[in-house]
């Protein structure tokens, strides 16, 4: 199995990872769907939304500030690292649905935030935006102006930052490999990427212990957890 994957990253020039919360699962990060997922304590669509935000921004603002703590402790791991070593030899890119910020932290250089970042603020109001790694003492917390400052995620029911969606797209079409790491591939329009990759006739790896909803699209499937898999697939240009 690896042999044949192998195969196709030495002969690829581009090479395309979409992430989702699985590769960050190695790392302490609860996966939001599956045995471990953290969504079991808290529903996604009743907190992750903008009228969850406007109608009770304190709870909301609670468990940003839970996640936010437990994220900015959390350290890469070996498949966070694996995609930054692999960016030294071919052209890597990542497209993640993550908002941990491990991957830049693992040293990867191009990397696409497709629903924003935990660490990232932004006011409600004016354009104040900021990485802002304290925890806050008053919630919500409040900007200078006096409005209400929030996570620079994206909400369920919010648009994708329209230039970082349309260059993730142009990836897709543009790869020789695409390899989708630790997503359920439930959440659109993300999961979309791996059907422009097949349409511009790239390779499509999946790396996930489970079965996903695309399974079937893919290329190549490997039933083993990122932070194993992926070392794998990067050793041949170290061996
Ligand atoms: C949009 C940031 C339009 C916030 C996130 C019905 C009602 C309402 C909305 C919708 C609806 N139907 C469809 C929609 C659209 C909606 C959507 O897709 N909903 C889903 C739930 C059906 N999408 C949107 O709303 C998007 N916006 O469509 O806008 C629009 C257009 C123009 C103008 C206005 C509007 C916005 C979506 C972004 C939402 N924000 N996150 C936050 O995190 O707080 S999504 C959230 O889910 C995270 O980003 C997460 O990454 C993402 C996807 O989940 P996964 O990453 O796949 O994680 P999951 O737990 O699901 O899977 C983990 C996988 O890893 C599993 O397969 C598991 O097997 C595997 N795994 C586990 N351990 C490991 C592993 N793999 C490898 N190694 C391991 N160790
Ligand atoms: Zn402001």
């Amino acid at each position: 199995m690896f042999d044949s994957i192998q195969e196709k990253i030495r002969g690829a020039g581009k090479i395309v990872f979409v992430t989702g919360a699985g590769i960050s699962q190695e790392s302490g990060i609860p996966t939001f769907r599956g045995k471990d997922g953290f969504w079991g304590k808290y529903d996604p669509m009743q907190l992750a939304t903008i009228d969850a935000f406007y109608e009770n921004p304190k709870l909301v603002w609670e468990w940003y500030e839970e996640r936010r703590k437990n994220i900015l402790m959390a350290q890469p791991n070996a498949g966070h690292t694996a995609i930054a070593r692999l960016g030294r030899y071919k052209d890597v890119i990542v497209l993640t649905q993550n908002i941990d910020g491990l991957h830049q932290k693992a040293g990867s250089k191009n990397v696409l935030e497709l629903h924003g970042s935990i660490i990232r603020i932004k006011c409600t109001h004016c354009s104040f935006s900021d990485d802002m790694e304290a925890g806050f003492d008053v919630l919500p917390p409040k900007c200078r102006c006096g409005h209400m400052l929030r996570p620079d995620v994206v909400w369920f029911g919010e648009a994708l930052p329209q230039d970082i969606w349309r260059e993730a797209i142009m990836h897709a079409q543009s790869c020789d490999v695409m390899v989708i790491v630790g997503t359920s591939l439930v959440v659109s329009p993300a999961n979309s990427l791996p059907l422009y990759a097949k349409q511009n006739g790239a390779v499509l790896v999946e790396v996930n212990p489970e079965k996903t909803v695309m399974s079937s699209e893919m290329d190549l499937s490997v039933r083993q957890t990122s932070a194993s898999a992926l070392p794998k697939m990067v050793e041949l240009f170290e061996s």
